[in-house]
């Protein structure tokens, strides 16, 4: 039987990635996202090209219920999850504190916050039964630095930060490895969706540099979950060599 990877917000950048390198070395994959006709798309192509099996699910992490009766409707034999990639997330505006918008505010903590724990309590408790699991939470070097205007955003990534800490100890004896994934700047729809559809605003946050790309954080992921049993990588900070801290980067360099 193949193993099983749940990957969250796999419609676009790190996890649609995340979904092409487990599809690549033939993981069966749950898929959760908004955006149905874009999930769908992304399925069929992964089912065609790498012959494994996809259940998509669409859900908004931020909806406690509904979240929990999509995951609930998946048939048994799906919840063997081996893996979990909490990456669903988003930053919305850079505002200072005292600007910004509170809708914004709740959209971050719901979501990089509140809907990572959502789903990590249901998925844990299928991969208690099976003694083994692992549990790949998206961080950002928002969770180890704050940087001008970043304030709810890095408050909500410092949080996944402690609650990857918390998790590893609480999981600890049921045999479930936990990892950090802590990027800096990834060119994905991170940026477009921060500045709310402006694409030009988004575009000049990579001017003069080069990015990381999504494929550079999925292959980083995918080497974490592949070591052996006994070996656990608790976090990785992965920078563009051109971005030494949240807010010193080199461009035209
Ligand atoms: P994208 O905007 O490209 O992808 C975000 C994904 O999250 C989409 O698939 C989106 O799907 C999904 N998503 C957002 N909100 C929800 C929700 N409420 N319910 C379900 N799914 C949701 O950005 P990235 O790939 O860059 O972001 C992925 C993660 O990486 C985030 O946690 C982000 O904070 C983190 N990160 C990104 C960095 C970067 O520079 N890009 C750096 C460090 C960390 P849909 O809209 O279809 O629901
Ligand atoms: C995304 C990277 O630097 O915009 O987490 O916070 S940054």
């Amino acid at each position: 039987m193949s193993k099983i990877a749940l990957i969250t917000g796999a419609t676009s950048g790190i996890g649609e990635a995340c979904a092409h390198i487990f599809a690549q070395h033939g993981y069966n994959l749950v898929l959760l996202a908004r955006r149905e006709d874009r999930l769908a798309k992304i399925a069929n192509h992964l089912e065609d090209k790498y012959a494994i099996t996809i259940k998509q699910v669409f859900a908004d992490v931020r909806e406690k219920e509904n979240l929990a009766a999509a995951l609930d409707a998946i048939p048994a034999e799906w919840k063997k999850v081996d893996v979990l990639i909490n990456n669903a997330g988003l930053s919305q505006g850079l505002d200072p504190i005292d600007k910004g918008n509170t809708d914004d505010w709740d959209t971050m903590i719901d979501t990089n916050v509140k809907g990572l724990l959502y789903i990590t309590k249901i998925v844990s408790n299928w991969m208690i039964p099976n003694k083994q699991g692992h549990i790949i939470n998206i961080g950002s070097i928002a969770g180890q630095e704050v940087y001008p205007n970043g304030n709810v955003y890095c408050a909500s990534k410092h949080a996944v930060d402690a609650l990857s800490k918390g998790m590893r100890i609480d999981l600890l004896p049921h045999g479930i490895k936990v990892t950090a994934i802590n990027p800096g700047m990834v060119e994905t729809e991170f940026s477009i969706v921060r500045f709310k559809g402006d694409a030009d605003k988004a575009k000049k946050v990579y001017d003069g540099l080069e990015p990381l790309i999504a494929d550079d954080i999925a292959d980083a992921i995918w080497y974490v979950v592949s070591r052996p049993k006994h070996v656990n990588i608790n976090d990785m900070l992965i920078m563009p060599t051109a971005q030494a801290t949240a807010t010193i980067v080199s461009r035209n360099g």
